[in-house]
């Protein structure tokens, strides 16, 4: 049986995305994640007081806030030290990252693998894609150089635009979801309905915000914004064109991009690990163990930071006449 109903799944395939409310349970699902995140901020804040970067540790503060005050006051956005992703570059030994267990439940939802198998089917590996984004407000945020806040919105891409060519054919379907609630103006996600089909549309590199297809490409004015509550989770194909909004609330917006594509196919990026989520088929090979999931990371970083690792994670340039 089916965990989604088929106009679910039809809504999924004709219009590139599906809004499941409630397919989480926020107290249950969600808040063991945020527990867990307060304690890496509770680390950063340390990290960053010991090496004399902030004034406090703001320990009395709520996390969202907490996260605005230490970024404004060390000028910067600390993204990677949450992620439970590497960055597409430069890794080093002590690349920070945060491969928790609450994490590792998370890509493990029994609920949220019965929706994507209501979509890709019951064979299904976690594709390593993945990110936290813990955004602040736009105003409160630190710039770079440049003068661009340094984490603002997301701009408009297909995923299979960020991933190697190899990965072209996989059916890699993105669960998002965030941990607070996302109203439109805290940056929410958007998206055009069926621009799935028109297949992969050129990206452009640009300074600042990376990959972004040209406007010129894409319907925007057809463009629907996705407010989520906690507990709700958005699925898009890897064709599906989505940007995010800037935040301009006062608070953060907080959510996970997740990936998940059919066991077997290429995952986009090979040198990072993924793992077999659920296999009706082939029970055993699944992976339950949260330490043996961050030990793939840990030994990915190390392998990374070992090798010269200059190959490109995408295939595009920013000389092609499409960027111009
Ligand atoms: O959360 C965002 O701002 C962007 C997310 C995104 O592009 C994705 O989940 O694929
Ligand atoms: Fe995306």
């Amino acid at each position: 049986m089916s965990y989604l109903t088929q106009a679910q799944i039809d809504q999924f395939r004709d219009e590139g995305y599906l809004l499941v409310e409630g397919l989480l349970d926020p107290v249950a699902d969600l808040d063991p994640i945020i527990e867990e995140y307060k304690s890496v901020l509770e680390r950063l804040a340390h990290d960053l007081y010991a090496a004399g970067t902030i004034s406090s540790t703001y320990d009395d503060l709520p996390f969202g806030e907490r996260v605005i005050q230490i970024y404004q006051e060390s000028g910067k956005v600390h993204a990677q030290y949450f992620d439970f992703s590497l960055p597409q570059g430069n890794v080093k030994v002590d690349t920070p990252m945060w491969v928790g267990p609450a994490v590792f439940r998370a890509l493990r939802n029994e609920r949220l693998l019965d929706a994507v198998e209501s979509l890709i089917g019951p064979e299904i590996y976690s594709n390593p894609v993945q990110h936290v984004r813990i955004k602040p407000p736009e105003h409160l945020t630190p710039k770079s150089e440049n003068g661009m806040v340094q984490l603002g919105a997301t701009p408009w891409h297909q995923d299979n635009g960020v991933i190697l060519p190899a990965a072209d054919e996989s059916e890699i379907l993105t669960a998002w979801f965030s941990l607070l609630d996302a109203p439109v103006e805290s940056g929410c996600l958007q998206v055009i309905p069926r621009s799935h089909r028109a297949g992969l549309l050129a990206h452009c590199p640009r300074p600042g915000t990376g990959l972004t297809i040209p406007e010129a490409l894409m319907e925007t004015e057809q463009s629907v914004p996705v407010p989520t509550k906690r507990g709700d989770v958005l699925f898009l194909t890897k064709r599906t064109c989505h940007s995010s909004l800037s935040n301009v609330s006062n608070s953060i917006r907080w959510s996970f991009d997740l990936r998940y594509n059919p066991i077997g196919q290429d995952t986009g990026r090979g040198a990072f690990p993924g793992f077999i989520a659920r296999s009706r088929l082939n029970p055993a090979s699944e992976l339950h163990d949260a330490d043996a999931w961050a030990q793939l990371w840990y030994d990915a970083r190390q392998r990374l930071a070992e090798t010269e690792y200059n190959k490109p994670f995408n295939r595009w340039s920013a000389d092609a006449p499409v960027c111009a």
